[in-house]
């Protein structure tokens, strides 16, 4: 089996046997001619495939050791299509810190169609076994979760799970597979905002699905074509460019973040540090057995309230303030007022003092002398 970064530059996507070229085409046709009717190339019409496409299911597909990958035109578009595995009246076990926009996904699309949802604490797999209902079919976890950085045992997940008869799906965007491949862990279903880290240069919105269960990797690809959701074959051709440094830019973001998390946890302003590589992390035994580094996301909450918090995040100049994460350069975000405002006036609402950095690839101790003028002068 070759390596991941072998993988990652190389599998579903040979040279080109007509030319030649060493990167995929766009092929930007919307249908595919046939020389007699069911007569074709393997292609009839790009909602229902398309080679550029083909290509980014196979790479990413083999970097999370699956047989069965399909790309969506978002990571909630991804996330959409695995919820709809479900019938009405089925009953989902899903983090009470996740994606402000997965909550949102379930409690105003999926929740109307008879979908019932239970958040709770996932780095406690004794809370599970307590909210598993006769209905539960699907546990959906994030590890590291999005903005609290929480950790969850996958192989412990899955056992429960399976134990109780339900499947484990995790969201995968914040480790990626480079750092985690929760399907060798016992998970069930991967699925990925290819928006951050997979595309990794803030230039593309995407999502994917991937899975070892025939059963499953059949019906997404089927919703992927009944619905429609699908990226288009530039959009594809970038996230297949990102995955190519998907490993060294992981490796430098790793060691960025550690930095930038040591660092703040010795300022005076900062009150605690959520990042899985600090020692007194409480997932840091977790996240060292299941992941091959820690991350390059990092969260904090300010000593002084939401107004420190926001005067922070207005006060750096190297960390762009902007919504997502995982790409080359650093970004500042307020989860409160922004990525989880769909969760604000909920309990499943962030603590307004938090700040949530994705450290990117600039030269860190700029990036480290951001945050202190920041903080120094809002903290
Ligand atoms: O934005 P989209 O590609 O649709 O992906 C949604 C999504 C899914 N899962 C996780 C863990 C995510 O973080 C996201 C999107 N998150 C942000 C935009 C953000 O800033 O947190």
């Amino acid at each position: 089996m070759p390596g991941f970064e072998t993988l990652a530059v190389h599998a579903g996507q040979p040279p080109d046997p007509a030319t030649g070229a060493v990167v995929p085409a766009i092929h930007l046709a919307s249908t595919f001619a046939q020389s007699a009717v069911g007569e074709h190339q393997g292609y009839e019409y790009s909602r229902s495939g398309n080679p550029t496409r083909h290509a980014l299911e196979a790479c990413v597909a083999a970097l999370e050791g699956a047989a069965h990958g399909s790309a969506f035109a978002s990571g909630l578009a991804a996330e959409d299509a695995t919820l709809r595995l479900l019938d009405p009246g089925d009953h989902v076990i899903v983090g009470d810190n996740v994606y402000g926009g997965t909550h949102r996904l379930l409690a105003q699309v999926h929740a109307r169609v008879g979908i019932r949802f239970t958040p709770v604490r996932l780095d406690d797999p004794g809370a599970v076994e307590a909210a598993w209902q006769p209905q539960t079919r699907l546990v959906w976890v994030e590890t590291p979760s999005n903005p609290l950085m929480r950790i969850a045992d996958i192989a412990t997940l899955a056992e429960v799970a399976h134990r109780r008869g339900g499947r484990l799906v995790v969201d995968n965007t914040f480790a990626t597979p480079y750092l985690q491949q929760p399907l060798s862990l016992g998970a069930d279903v991967v699925v990925h905002s290819t928006t951050k880290y997979l595309g990794g240069h803030s230039d593309v919105v995407g999502g994917f699905v991937a899975t070892n269960d025939r059963s499953v990797g059949e019906r997404i690809a089927g919703l992927q074509n009944a619905v429609g959701a699908v990226p288009g074959p530039f959009d594809c051709y970038l996230v297949l460019r990102g995955v190519k440094t998907l490993a060294v830019r992981m490796e430098r973001q790793c060691a960025n973040a550690a930095r930038v998390a040591a660092m703040l946890t010795e300022h005076p302003a900062v009150a605690a540090v959520h990042y899985p590589g600090l020692p007194g992390h409480p997932g840091h035994a977790v996240a060292a057995a299941q992941m091959r580094d820690f991350g390059g996301m990092v969260s904090f909450t300010v000593r002084n309230g939401e107004q420190a918090a926001l005067a922070v995040a207005g006060a750096t100049r190297l960390f762009t303030l902007a919504e997502s994460l995982g790409a080359v350069e650093s970004l500042i975000e307020h989860p409160h007022r922004m990525t989880h405002a769909s969760v604000a006036g909920s309990e499943l609402a962030v603590d307004p003092s938090l700040l949530r950095l994705s450290v990117g690839l600039e030269t860190v101790d700029d990036l480290l002398a951001d945050l202190a003028q920041a903080l120094d002068a809002a903290g």
